[in-house]
């Protein structure tokens, strides 16, 4: 399977760098290619062309500042992606860290590896396992970036 990472330089932590770790551990045969691009705007065509060099899959890693300005980019590059999915029918998971998420900085990079390992794990079972991989989960209140908020049956 070949997969893409797609991060940027406005990111405060490698976020790209721990998606291929847990990507090549999870899928020891993985090809991995990844773009780096400036921020968020960005993302959407570099998903793009990643899939259109053969990949699979592609996880993008964004970092959102914290003014109203930075949240109207993020909703932006959000729709983009989600362009990008529907257009190519390919997974493009969105990892994102909003700045304001924590007032810290050691927990904000807690939350970003957090996330970044936990969805590099869930593009790896859809690109590899198909549309029941994360099924045994549903329910589950999984949360990424925090501890799971678990089930409410
Ligand atoms: O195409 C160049 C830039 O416009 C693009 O890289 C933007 O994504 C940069 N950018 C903003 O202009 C902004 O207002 C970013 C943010 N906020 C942000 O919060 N996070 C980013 N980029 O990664
Ligand atoms: O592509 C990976 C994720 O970006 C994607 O699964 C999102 O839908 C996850 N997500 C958020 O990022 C978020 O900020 C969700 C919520 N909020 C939410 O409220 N409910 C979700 N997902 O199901
Ligand atoms: O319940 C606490 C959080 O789950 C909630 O605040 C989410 O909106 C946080 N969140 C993001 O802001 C985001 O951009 C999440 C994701 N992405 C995500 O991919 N998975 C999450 N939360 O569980």
């Amino acid at each position: 399977m070949k997969y893409g990472v797609a991060d940027t330089t406005f990111s405060r932590v490698d976020m790209g760098a721990i998606a291929i770790k847990v990507i090549k551990s999870e899928d020891p045969d993985a090809e991995i290619i990844r773009y780096t691009v400036p921020g968020i705007k960005d993302l959407p065509v570099a998903a793009r062309r990643l899939i259109d060099s053969g990949c699979d899959g592609v996880i993008t890693l964004g970092w959102v500042g914290k003014t109203m300005l930075d949240k109207y980019s993020y909703l932006a590059a959000s729709i983009g992606l989600i362009m990008v999915q529907v257009l190519t029918s390919k997974h493009v998971i969105d990892v994102t860290v909003h700045e304001d998420e924590a007032d810290n900085e050691e927990k904000l990079k807690e939350i970003a590896i957090d996330r970044a390992s936990k969805h590099a794990r869930n593009l790896v079972l859809l690109v590899k396992e198909g549309k029941n991989a994360l099924t045994p989960y549903a329910g589950k209140g999984l949360r990424q970036g925090y501890k799971d908020a678990g089930s409410i049956d």
